[in-house]
């Protein structure tokens, strides 16, 4: 519909922007991890969101490259995730039994792994300071909706529900976080594609 899109593989829906439209819709992926090393399952949705006028605003120092030679150059992406761009991750819980004990764990692994890619080794407190967010009280049942927003001056706000849960300052964290969606070695290639058409679209618009 004109409002919304619908992640096909597991039909969770998408508004079209958020943050009273400006923050636009480029990419819908899936999460999925194996369980015991058995079985493959779909742990969440999600829809990945840039600022429109932020898009525009940082283009102008791109305009020097034609869009195939951005598309193809790895280091593009790279770049736009340090840009003071705002953005928010949409995560959209599709599996039913999901403890906050396994989000913790989840967690320290795939964005622990980027910290140190980026940061080097010395992250156990930051590490910390984001998953101290995670309250033992919290429950993730499936349709929970999780924001995770990159705000202005690299803060990333993280929201469940709705509700605003905590914002920590560091530029590291906001990197970390949004390259596994958008970065090297995305948790769905699809959504990363369809990131980078998006950025290129939103400019000639
Ligand atoms: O119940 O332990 C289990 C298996 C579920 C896998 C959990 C993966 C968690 C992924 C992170 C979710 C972040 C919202
Ligand atoms: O899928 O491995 C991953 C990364 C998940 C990052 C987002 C986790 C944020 C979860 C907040 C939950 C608070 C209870
Ligand atoms: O029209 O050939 C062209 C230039 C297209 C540029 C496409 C990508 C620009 C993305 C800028 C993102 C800034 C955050």
């Amino acid at each position: 519909s004109d409002s919304a899109s619908v992640e096909p593989k597991t039909g969770a829906t998408f508004p079209n922007a958020l943050d009273g439209g400006s923050r636009r819709l480029l990419g819908l992926g899936v999460r999925r991890k194996s369980v015991f090393g058995l079985k493959n399952v779909d742990v969440y949705a999600f829809g990945v969101y840039a600022d429109e006028s932020d898009v525009k605003r940082l283009s102008e120092n791109y305009e020097a490259h034609s869009s195939p030679e951005l598309k193809e150059n790895k280091d593009f992406i790279a770049d736009v995730l340090e840009q003071d761009l705002r953005m928010t991750i949409r995560l959209q819980i599709v599996y039913g039994r999901l403890s906050i004990r396994s989000v913790r764990s989840a967690f320290e692994e795939s964005v622990g792994n980027r910290l140190q890619k980026f940061g080097g080794s010395d992250n156990k407190e930051l590490l910390q300071r984001f998953t101290s967010l995670f309250k033992d009280e919290y429950k993730l049942p499936r349709g929970s909706i999780i924001d995770l927003s990159k705000e202005p001056g690299f803060v990333l706000q993280t929201r469940i529900d709705g509700k605003d849960v905590g914002s920590i300052q560091s530029k590291l964290l906001c990197q970390s976080i949004f390259d596994l969606y958008v970065g090297e070695d995305p948790f769905d290639r699809k959504a990363k594609e369809d990131f980078k058409l998006g950025l290129a679209s939103l400019v000639k618009q």
